[in-house]
This record gives C-alpha cells, sequence and structure tokens, in this order.
C-alpha cells in the first residue's frame, strides 16, 4: 500500500475545514496513518519547501505556512498518492475544479488550504521529514474488504 503526506495549511485551519478534508479523505477509501497538530518552524518549512527555494514566492510561502497551526498527516490506500492530488485539485483554487478541496473553498494561489507530495520519493522524503516512524500507525480497517476486491 502506499502512503502519501498530507497538510492542512494555517489558512484551512482558520478557515474551520480541517473536518471536511479528513472527511473528503476518510469517505474516498484512504486511510488515516499519522495525524498532528504542529506550529511550523521555519527550519521545517524551508527544508519542507526546499525545492522552491528560488521562486519569487518562497519568503512569503515560508511566512504563511509558519503563521499558524498546520494538520499534518499521512494516509495510507492504493495510488493514494496521484488520487490525494485529484482530490486535492489545482495549485490555483480559481481554476481548480468544482468538487476538489481547492475548487470547492479557495480563491488564490496563495491561500490554497493543503498540501499533498506529488511522487512516490517526494511522499517518502516528506513523510520522513514530517513524522517519527513511531507517530505512524500501520492498521488494517475493518472494511478493506468492502473497498478492495
Ligand atoms: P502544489 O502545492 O499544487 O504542489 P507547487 O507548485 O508545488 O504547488 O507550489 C507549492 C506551493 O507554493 C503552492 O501550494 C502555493 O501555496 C505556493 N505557490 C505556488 N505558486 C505560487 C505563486 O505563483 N504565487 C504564490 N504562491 C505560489
Ligand atoms: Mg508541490
Amino acid at each position: 500500500m502506499e502512503r502519501t503526506f498530507i497538510a492542512i495549511k494555517p489558512d484551512g485551519v482558520q478557515r474551520a475545514i480541517v473536518g471536511e478534508i479528513i472527511r473528503r479523505f476518510e469517505s474516498k477509501g484512504f486511510t488515516l496513518v499519522g495525524l498532528k497538530l504542529l506550529q511550523v518552524s521555519r527550519e521545517l518549512a524551508e527544508q519542507h519547501y526546499g525545492v522552491h527555494r528560488e521562486r519569487p514566492f518562497f519568503a512569503s510561502l515560508v511566512d504563511f505556512i509558519t503563521s499558524g497551526p498546520v494538520v499534518a498527516m499521512v494516509w495510507e490506500g492504493d495510488g493514494v498518492i496521484a488520487s490525494a492530488r485529484k482530490l486535492i485539485g489545482a495549485t490555483n483554487p480559481l481554476t481548480a475544479e468544482p468538487g476538489t478541496i481547492r475548487g470547492d473553498f479557495g480563491v488564490s494561489i496563495g491561500r490554497n488550504l493543503i498540501h499533498g507530495s506529488d511522487a512516490p520519493e517526494t511522499a517518502a522524503q516528506e513523510i520522513q521529514l514530517w513524522f517519527k516512524d513511531e507517530e505512524l500507525a500501520s492498521w488494517q480497517p475493518t472494511i478493506t474488504p468492502w473497498l478492495y476486491e
């Protein structure tokens, strides 16, 4: 089974849609294996967004992600990395499809509510960066036979 790293950014926490976002992942059939709310340090933010270091929005992105609590999660399931990106929607909420999280709840790229890993390598890196091994639970939901053939 695949795992991905998902973070509800400070705007998602302030907008009080943490429960709604978790509900969407649960309803889809993915399994929550890690969950915590934390105040992100600049060091963690800069590591997490290291790939964007040279981009003009990097400083404001780090300011924003450290501006309030973030809900960090790990979700598990077949194909969860790509599927989570679909549930999340396009980077700019204005052009993200209705029905996606960004499409339903946002209007601007600097306030796009949620992060999701974009590939298996980044998912593995981000899970390691944000969680200790003992903070992740390996468990099998009893409904698994009703989700997978
Ligand atoms: P993603 O979150 O959809 O994977 P990335 O291109 O990886 O999008 O960008 C990371 C984050 O940087 C975005 O989620 C968004 O918060 C921010 N970002 C990306 N492009 C812009 C921009 O043009 N202006 C402001 N912020 C941006
Ligand atoms: Mg990205």
